[in-house]
């Protein structure tokens, strides 16, 4: 019997000094990692500059697929990034995964449907309660090869969970800001949309068509490529006399069409032109244009142009 008691008196000793122990934790032991598995994504699809959704995981290898990266936003503030794309020192990089990187497309629990993302943060990648962190999702798998960057909403890592994770919703709808904004030729376009592009961000006539990178860039033509420029592709007859007046457009882009019947030589520098597409640009739906000009093949020997609306510079 004593022996027994003694027993019981060693247990609850034991049992103190453990519940002293775990005390001395909670006291003691500095920020609290939660045990449980975190994971982080989105829900929406996030688009480039172009509104193009970015590459994800559609049976192509993670190296093809648009890089993801955490980052600390060490005093609740998101700062920008070099004109390399480089975070600014206050926003450190959360360790990556040990397989590599983050990307489009990556799957963790119950987030990620195809085009979207969700990071998996376990072990020692999964960030202590309390720390402050944000998303940003890169238009290119390096960053090397980026030119446009999306950043989701600073959020706090509390360790809640919900069956078993704790799950945080990012909301990154569009890769919106360019790394460089500068304009080094002086064409009209910024460095980072002449990387997304292809032309050169030091030349303003990055082919040999004449026509500069930026009126390539409005008309939608291929600034790389001297066989792709802007052109008023074709005119016939329609009904009766109405002329029809047809070119290579791009879908969303504005147009007008504008007519004179000067010489357009030396002998009239300054020529009148009219709009004879009617009072408000023409949306173009798809990448061919035809417009009818009323009675256009009475008015005699005469010029057609187009002019095309500059959109806003990603
Ligand atoms: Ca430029
Ligand atoms: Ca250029
Ligand atoms: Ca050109
Ligand atoms: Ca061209």
């Amino acid at each position: 019997m004593k022996k027994n008691q003694a027993f019981v008196t060693t247990w609850r000793w034991k049992k103190g000094l453990a519940s002293l122990v775990v005390l001395g934790v909670l006291l003691w032991g500095g920020p609290v990692r939660g045990d449980t598995p975190m994971s982080i994504g989105t829900t929406n699809t996030t688009v480039d500059e172009f509104g193009v959704p970015l590459v994800g995981r559609d049976g192509d290898p993670a190296t093809n697929c648009d890089l993801v990266v955490i980052y600390w936003a060490s005093n609740s503030m998101i700062y920008f990034p070099d004109y390399s794309g480089n975070p600014d020192p206050r926003n450190p990089q959360l360790e990556p995964p040990s397989n590599g990187v983050w990307y489009i497309g990556s799957l963790c629990g119950p987030l990620a449907p195809s085009g979207t993302f969700s990071a998996c943060l376990a072990g020692t990648n999964r960030p202590t309660v309390d720390s402050v962190l944000f998303v940003r999702v890169f238009n290119a798998p390096t960053l090397a090869a980026a030119s446009y960057f999306g950043d989701s909403q600073v959020f706090t890592v509390n360790g809640s969970t919900y069956e078993g994770k704790e799950a945080v919703v990012l909301n990154i709808d569009k890769t919106r800001y360019p790394f460089d904004s500068r304009d080094n030729d002086d064409d009209g376009l910024k460095n980072s949309l002449e990387k997304s592009l292809g032309t050169n961000p030091d030349d303003p006539h990055s082919d040999t068509d004449t026509v500069n990178d930026w009126e390539e860039w409005v008309a939608g033509t291929d600034g790389t490529d001297p066989n792709s420029y802007f052109i008023l592709a074709r005119i016939r007859q329609g009904e009766g006399d109405e002329a029809v007046v047809g070119w290579d457009s791009l879908a969303g882009r504005n147009y007008k069409v504008w007519y004179t019947d000067d010489p357009l030589d030396a002998t009239d520098p300054t020529p009148e032109w009219i709009v004879v597409s009617g009072p408000d640009w023409i949306t173009a739906d798809g990448d061919v244009m035809e417009i009818g000009i009323p009675a256009g093949l009475s008015i005699g020997r005469g010029h057609f142009r187009i002019q095309v609306d500059p959109p806003p510079q990603p």
